[in-house]
């Protein structure tokens, strides 16, 4: 069998290009793929294979990872079963779109939602000992797990495995109670944080951007890229409505990223290729809104709003993909990643009211907010330029641009410290963090938790005592400092621990960090 196809796969090659492999191909993946990854491609218990979902995955890593298989996960090497010419079909044969469009509709989301523990079964206490809103929740890509910590002594309290490829910041319910993880094969899973037993799950889509959890806890929504759609779900997961991400004109687009906008009670959904922006209203008395969608969702009191979970549509002069919203969430500052031009968009007005000059490309879902001089600035990251970017929120206009070591992704503060943490680990310094004073806008010290090793993604605890900082390899750590010395008070070991969340400052909405 595997000379037959050795032979068939080469002569192919020889004879008719890369198109002609597609049959054989087929064939290798339903003998030895598809009872993880699924014959449709759409996952199973190994990930999805389609183009979307292998967008950030090189091909010649997909070849080896064929070959090597994966640590840490079920991924068996095939490098002693199938050839090199076989492997490289199979590559070409994932990043084909499949031929017929793979869909996800109401009814397969409801078929796959699950609910693994009622309400009446959960605790009626925590389980643990330590503060429920000075809890880490801790996201390890390297392994898929999420890590809980005690944000008091520092201790790692639980550890349980995650779906595959988390990605975006995990959401809260607004009491601290519950967590909802996203992955980018879109499973949403909703975790008991006084147990850390898993509540609910659902696939939303086959490839999902990231989850907002409504400012009153009653709706999670989610935004996919494949199918175009944001979903509505009630707290326990259940849909409640899906929303094709198609614009006012008929062009249908990927959706870049959903938000809560708590003191609007609506979500904000920002689409990738088309320029609107949406704002969608789960206020039970939200006005009555022309959107030409049909509304058909009754609320669970049984009255009848028209305007509620419908998009209201701000027409944009481009489509932007990174965002940061103003503490009111009256304004959304926004950017495209290929044009680094910023824009303010009022919310109210639905348009644009002023232009931003930023350097680079700013990373804006990164900035953050704090006081200087009397005003409330906001402060972002580069991710071209070493260069740290601060506007007055009010006026607009540049306060200072602070030169760092080189690109950042993530900056960090907390109301309670005098520094706003930034990383380099998109530049040469990566191993290194630069520590800002916000008073004098200058760059105050630095830390390098391991020399060598990239270092990024700072959350404070609850209290800004403490600043934990994420050494970014498989065989990575947590490392404490104390924020107000740079000293290191401690270090836990994790695996690739890209994130990390502090459930108080998340549901306090700390000025200092992402929400
Ligand atoms: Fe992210 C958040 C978009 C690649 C790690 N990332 C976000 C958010 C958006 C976004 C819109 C905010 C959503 C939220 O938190 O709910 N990310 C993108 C991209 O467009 C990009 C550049 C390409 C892509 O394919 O998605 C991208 N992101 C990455 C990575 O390569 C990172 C470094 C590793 C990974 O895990 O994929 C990465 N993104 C993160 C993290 C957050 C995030 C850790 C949450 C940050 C936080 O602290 O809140």
């Amino acid at each position: 069998m595997r000379a037959g196809l050795v032979l068939a796969a080469a002569w192919l090659l020889a004879a008719s290009g890369a198109g002609a492999q597609a049959p054989v191909a087929a064939s290798t993946f339903a003998t030895h793929c598809a009872s993880c990854h699924g014959a449709d491609r759409l996952g199973l218990t190994g990930p999805a294979l389609l183009p979307e979902s292998l967008e950030r995955l090189r091909r010649p890593a997909a070849a080896e990872t064929i070959a090597k298989g994966r640590e840490a996960t079920q991924m068996p090497a095939f490098g002693e079963v199938l050839s090199k010419a076989e492997i490289d079909a199979l590559v070409a044969y994932v990043y084909s779109p499949p031929a017929a469009k793979p869909q996800w509709s109401d009814a397969e989301i409801r078929a796959s939602h699950v609910i693994h523990r009622t309400r009446e079964s959960l605790p009626d206490r925590p389980q643990h000992k330590a503060d429920p809103l000075n809890l880490f929740v801790v996201v390890e890509a390297g392994d898929h797990h999420a890590s809980f910590l005690d944000g008091d002594r520092m201790e790692r309290i639980g550890r349980m495995p995650t779906r595959y490829a988390l990605h975006g910041g995990p959401k809260f319910s607004p009491d601290g109670r519950f967590v909802y993880f996203a992955s980018r094969d879109g499973w949403i899973s909703k975790v008991d944080l006084w147990s850390f037993a898993l509540v609910a799950e659902v696939r939303a889509g086959l490839n999902t951007r990231n989850a907002a959890v409504s400012g009153d806890g009653r709706f999670v929504m989610v935004g996919n890229t494949l199918p175009h759609s944001v979903v509505v779900f009630d707290e326990d997961l259940r849909l409640v409505k899906s929303i094709p991400a198609v614009s006012r004109d008929g062009a249908s687009s990927r959706v870049s990223a959903v938000y809560d906008a708590a003191p609007r009670r609506s979500f904000i959904v920002a689409l990738r290729d088309v320029p609107e922006l949406w704002e969608v209203s789960y206020d039970p008395k939200a006005p009555e809104i022309a959107t030409g969608l049909v509304h058909d969702y009754r609320l669970r009191e049984g009255a009848f709003v028209p305007g509620f979970l419908n998009p209201r549509r701000t027409p944009l002069d481009a489509a932007l993909d990174d965002f940061f919203f103003t503490p009111d969430y009256s304004q959304v500052i926004g950017a495209s990643r290929e044009a680094g031009r910023g824009q303010v968009v009022n919310l109210d007005a639905r348009r644009r009211i002023a232009d931003l000059a930023l350097p680079g490309m700013p990373h804006l879902g990164s900035g953050i907010t704090f006081e200087h001089a009397g005003r409330r600035v906001m402060a972002t990251p580069n991710l071209k330029e070493g260069v740290v970017s601060v506007i007055d929120l009010a006026s607009w206009k540049p306060v200072a641009q602070i030169a760092t070591h080189g690109p950042g992704f993530f900056l960090r503060s907390h109301d309670a410290t005098p520094y706003a943490w930034i990383d380099g680990m998109m530049g040469a310094r990566k191993d290194t963090l630069q520590v800002i004073d916000k008073r004098t806008l200058a760059i105050a010290g630095e830390v390098t938790p391991s020399p060598g090793k990239t270092a990024a993604h700072v959350e404070f605890d609850r209290r800004g005592r403490y600043a934990l900082v994420s050494v970014w390899e498989t065989d990575g750590a947590i490392v404490v400092y104390d924020a107000a010395t740079l000293a290191e008070v401690k270090r836990l070991s994790a695996s690739k621990p890209v994130g990390k969340y502090n459930v108080g400052n998340k549901i306090t909405r700390e000025a200092g960090t992402s929400h």
